[in-house]
Formats: C-alpha cells, sequence, structure tokens
C-alpha cells in the first residue's frame, strides 16, 4: 500500500544513505540500492501500473518528484565526493618546487675521458665535413684483412695479434676486428664517392704491457675523392691536432713505413716539449709519433668497389687512448679500463659539458 508518509520516509531514508556515503563506491551501492533495477524507489514506481487512475494522478507526480530529487541528491554528491578527492590529492602529491634539487646523477656521474675524446674528433671532424661510421667489433677474415690487401698468409696477418673466434661449422673463422678499417670498407661498398668518414671505435689486439690492452680505442679517418691528395691530408691532420690539443700551431714530421692498405705509408710526428709529468704539443724540440696514414692501395679500392682509375683517396689512424692520456695528462693506460670510481671522478667530464668548437673543447 502506498501513501504519502511512506512516501516521505523512503525519501528520507534514501537521502540519509547518500549523504552518509563516504566515498564513490559506498554512493553507487546506494544509487543501486534505490534506483536499480529492483530498487527501493524503482519498486515503487512499478506499483504505479496497478493503482486506479485517482491514485495515479496523486502518487505519479509524487514519486516522479521523489525519483528526480533522488537523483540530484545522488548527482550533487557524487561531485562533492569528486572535489574532496581531487582535493585529498593535490593535498598529498603537494611539491615545494622552491626546495634545492636532490644530488643526483648528473651531479656525480662522469664521462669517461676516452668518450670525451670520441665526442671532440666527432666535433672537430664533422666540422670538417666529415661523418661518423660505425660497425660491428666481431669481424669476417675478409672485411678486417683480405678486403685491406693483406695477402693470405701475409706476416702482416701475425703481426696483428689476433683474437678470432672458435672455427663454425662452415669452417669460417669470424674474428675480434683488429682495427677499425673493416668499418671503412663497409662505407665504401655501400657509398658513392665522394667520402668524407672517421670511424672511432673498439679494436682488439692479443697483447698487454706497460703501453698496450688487448681492448683499445682507434680513430680513422678516410677521404675518396677524383683528386684527394697527400696535401689534403697534411692540411686534414694539421687542423685536427691544432684543434684537438687547443694549440695555435702544430708541426708535423712525415717518415715514411708500410702499411699493406696504403701506398705510399707514412708514420707522422707531431714537434712537441717533453716535460718530467707532460708532454706539450706545438713547442719544443722533441718528436712525437702520433698516427699512421697514406694514400688507399689501389688494390683496396678494386676490393671495395671503386675505380682507381678514377678515384683516390687518403686514410689515417691513430689510437684514442694515447691522445687522451696525452691531452689530459693521464700517466697510466692501464687506469683507462681499471672502472675506478674515484680515478674516473678525478679525470672525468661533466655529463652536460658537451664538447663543441665554439663553446670550447674541454672546457
Ligand atoms: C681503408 C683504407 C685505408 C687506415 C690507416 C694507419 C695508417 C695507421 C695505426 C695507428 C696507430 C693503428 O692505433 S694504431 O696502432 N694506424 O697507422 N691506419 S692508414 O687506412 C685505411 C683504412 C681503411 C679502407
Amino acid at each position: 500500500m502506498t501513501d504519502i508518509d511512506s512516501l516521505n520516509s523512503l525519501e528520507a531514508d534514501v537521502l540519509a544513505q547518500v549523504a552518509g556515503a563516504s566515498d564513490e563506491a559506498a554512493l553507487e551501492a546506494v544509487r543501486v540500492g534505490a534506483l536499480g533495477k529492483k530498487g527501493s524507489v524503482s519498486e515503487k514506481l512499478k506499483t504505479l501500473g496497478a493503482m486506479s487512475p485517482d491514485e495515479r494522478k496523486t502518487f505519479g507526480p509524487a514519486l516522479n518528484a521523489l525519483r528526480d530529487r533522488v537523483a540530484s541528491a545522488l548527482a550533487d554528491k557524487k561531485a562533492a565526493l569528486a572535489d574532496a578527492a581531487l582535493e585529498a590529492r593535490l593535498a598529498s602529491e603537494r611539491l615545494d618546487v622552491s626546495l634545492p634539487v636532490r644530488e643526483g646523477g648528473l651531479e656525480t656521474g662522469r664521462i669517461h675521458p676516452v668518450s670525451q675524446v670520441m665526442d671532440e674528433l666527432t666535433a672537430i671532424f664533422s666540422a670538417m665535413g666529415f661523418s661518423v661510421a660505425e660497425g660491428p667489433d666481431i669481424e669476417t677474415d675478409e672485411l678486417n684483412f683480405t678486403a685491406l690487401n693483406f695477402p693470405v698468409g701475409h706476416p702482416a696477418r701475425e703481426m696483428h695479434d689476433t683474437f678470432f673466434l672458435p672455427e663454425k661449422a662452415d669452417g669460417e673463422r669470424l674474428l675480434l676486428r683488429t682495427h677499425t678499417s673493416p668499418v671503412q670498407v663497409r662505407t665504401m661498398r655501400s657509398t658513392q664517392p665522394p667520402i668524407r668518414v672517421i670511424c672511432p671505435g673498439r679494436t682488439y689486439r692479443f697483447d698487454m704491457d706497460q703501453t698496450h690492452t688487448p681492448m683499445f680505442h682507434q680513430v680513422e679517418g678516410l677521404v675518396i675523392d677524383k683528386e684527394a691528395h697527400l696535401g689534403h691530408l697534411r692540411w686534414v691532420l694539421e687542423e685536427f691536432l691544432k684543434t684537438f690539443f687547443e694549440v695555435p700551431s702544430v708541426e708535423l714530421r712525415f717518415r715514411p713505413s708500410f702499411f699493406p692498405f696504403t701506398e705510399p705509408s707514412m708514420e707522422v710526428d707531431v714537434r712537441c716539449r717533453k716535460l718530467p709529468n707532460e708532454v706539450r704539443i706545438g713547442e719544443g724540440d722533441d718528436w712525437l709519433e702520433i698516427l699512421g696514414c697514406g694514400m688507399v692501395h689501389p688494390n683496396v679500392l678494386r676490393n671495395c668497389g671503386v675505380d682507381p682509375d678514377v678515384y683516390q683517396g687518403f686514410a689515417w689512424g691513430m689510437g684514442i687512448d694515447r691522445i687522451a692520456m696525452l691531452k689530459y695528462g693521464m700517466p697510466d693506460l692501464r687506469d683507462l679500463f681499471s672502472a675506478d670510481a674515484r680515478w674516473l671522478s678525478h679525470y672525468g667530464f661533466r655529463p652536460l659539458d658537451f664538447p663543441t668548437l665554439a663553446g670550447g673543447l674541454s672546457s
């Protein structure tokens, strides 16, 4: 039996439940309990069908109004709960942006001098129009030796003290590259000249003493063009060494040498002053061997798909670890690879001080 009193008490009961709901889940339960399919208000609305027309005239509008008031109370409470939840989240996630920055990786982390020198090489040679190429540490005998004009069985292969990997099922023996030259071979085979490229990276030789580690870093450069000649090579090397060592001038001395991949081949000394604890480049009466270079051998050009009757080129190579030690005054090569955090915090570079020609390479 429906009467106005029972409707009033139903409404009071539901509104009290709405008011008492403490979170969105509880409020949803109240909504289902009142307005859901079998909710208390919905059940009342269903009784309208069985009423006489007179009763319906009274209770129809009363019930609909009740349902609307309950729905609007639910909506208001939902909005209030959402506001309260947001306020609570804002309060709990409050950040004081004026607090000093906590010391993190940028303060304590350091860039290894070898990485720094590689970044410096990239900055210097990019400004001269070179790009940087990389290749895998594990290479084929063909790319590391044969393409570079090392005849099979030639003693020069032995001189490289190569680390070979175990022989594969097909008899091929891969190796750890003994120089970055295979990268230039790959570049020549995939790129139309003119080519200007530097190839920095890790290299490996079975050698370990005061001045050799089994893994070391090299950078090699290659220029291939119709008229690339030794005059260009000399200019490139002088410009590089001046910029790298941050001195106004350098003097170079070219001595004849031999490499299978270049003809003629030369070793290059730079004028320096050898002091007890440092070597100063660009002054003094001493000479320091710093790199090797030459004109790319016609056999190498042919092996790399370049016509030696049309193109010629020059190449050079040097040890990155050695020039890093020279520039930054690190006395022992082995320290570079000892992973000593104290050594790195002393000799390392701040991560955001990226070397640029305009900003100063090492400042
Ligand atoms: C291709 C053609 C020519 C790269 C060159 C040298 C001379 C050289 C040594 C210096 C010190 C290696 O780290 S080290 O022991 N390198 O003297 N390297 S010319 O010539 C190339 C390379 C690739 C296709």
